[in-house]
């Protein structure tokens, strides 16, 4: 048995040295001291050992035991270092190198200017309404006095989700449901910014694109509180100096209805490339509200009057800081947008 032991010991303590891996030292520990293993079975062997020999035996035994554990935590922490430090020297650092600058975000173009416009109406009491991107048919085109077939539809060409869902092609559903929600109180007073869907795409249009669009109602609202109203914006955005004209139009859910020009901000009023030579640039759409638009929300034209106008963010943008492709605000490209 004490040769057995000695003889354990010597095969043992070679092959942990020998172990190249932590794969191969647990495979180890199994073979030498798990259930079937060769120190296990010699042990079970003890049962035929005189009382006298017991003792002595009995404690070499458990002095091997603590020997190869020992031994295979030892080598199993030589493996582990040695890993460590290979992965130290194949890895380079080089602490000379320039750290990376935190490029500092601001906020886009297009918020800023959503921003500047809804402080300017705010300023004349208009409160916010932001309203849903996925509207039904009714909110988007029926409830604007654009029923099915109507053929202005064509003009706002759309990305539908069913037949009856669509993404919205105005802000305008959202002032339907302001109203419904109001009525029959006055006065509404509200702008609604946000995202809307077209399916168009060039220099100067995105599929996706934003608009600000107002809506008053109340008693004795007339044609001359729009024009006030939108000269005052106008102002306050591009200049005390500028000035507006408006010209007949038309639009389903307004009636009279009128484009807004204000004078070119490139050139002032005398003629260039982008106002085509007439001085003039058309930046709104406006008009008083349909007695139908206004029913379908609940109130009475009878009693009350209301107008409406809706503009492009980026349109306003592209006026305001001289962009001459409406794409650029889509891309990302961190040079065009740290100039804002
Ligand atoms: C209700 C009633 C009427 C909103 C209006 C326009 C005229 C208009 C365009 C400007 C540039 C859209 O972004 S654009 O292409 N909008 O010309 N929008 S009147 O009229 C409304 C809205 C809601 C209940």
């Amino acid at each position: 048995m004490r040769e057995k032991l000695a003889a354990l010991r010597e095969k043992a303590v070679e092959q942990i040295r020998a172990a190249d891996s932590l794969d191969a030292l647990s495979a180890l520990r199994s073979s030498l001291m798990g259930k079937k293993g060769e120190l296990t079975q010699i042990l079970r062997h003890m049962g035929g050992l005189t009382a006298a020999e017991r003792p002595a035996l009995g404690q070499l035994a458990n002095e091997l035991r603590d020997q190869l554990e020992d031994a295979l935590t030892a080598a199993a922490k030589g493996l582990r270092d040695a890993a460590y430090q290979r992965q130290l020297g194949e890895e380079t650092l080089d602490v000379t190198l320039p750290g990376r600058r935190d490029e500092g975000g601001s906020r886009h173009p297009l918020c800023q200017t959503m921003d500047e416009v809804e402080d300017i109406f705010i300023s004349m009491g208009f409160g916010v309404e932001e309203g849903f991107e996925v509207e039904t048919d009714y909110y988007n085109f029926e409830a604007m006095n654009l029923p099915k077939n109507h053929p202005a539809r064509d003009m706002q060409d759309s990305f539908y989700i069913t037949d009856d869902i669509l993404l919205r092609t105005h802000t305008s559903p959202t002032q339907t449901r302001v109203m419904e929600k109001m009525c029959p109180r006055t006065p509404v007073k509200v702008i609604i910014p946000g995202k809307v869907y077209r399916r168009d795409d060039d220099a100067t249009h995105s599929p996706m694109f934003h608009q600000v669009e107002g809506l008053v109602i109340d008693r004795g609202i007339r044609f001359s509180d729009l024009k006030g109203t939108l000269l005052a914006f106008i102002r306050r955005f591009y200049g005390q100096e500028q000035e507006i004209r408006l010209r007949p139009s038309y639009f389903p859910f307004t009636e009279p209805s009128a484009e807004v020009d204000m004078r070119c901000v490139m050139c002032g009023g005398a003629g260039c490339r982008t106002c085509k030579g007439t001085g003039w640039l058309e930046i709104l759409g406006s008009g008083m509200v349909h007695p139908k638009v206004l029913r379908m929300g609940g109130y009475d034209p009878a009693l009350v009057t209301g107008f409406a106008f809706g503009v492009g963010v980026e349109r306003l943008a592209m006026l305001k800081y001289g962009v001459d492709d409406l794409r650029l605000f889509f891309e990302n490209d961190a040079r065009f947008l740290r100039q804002f």
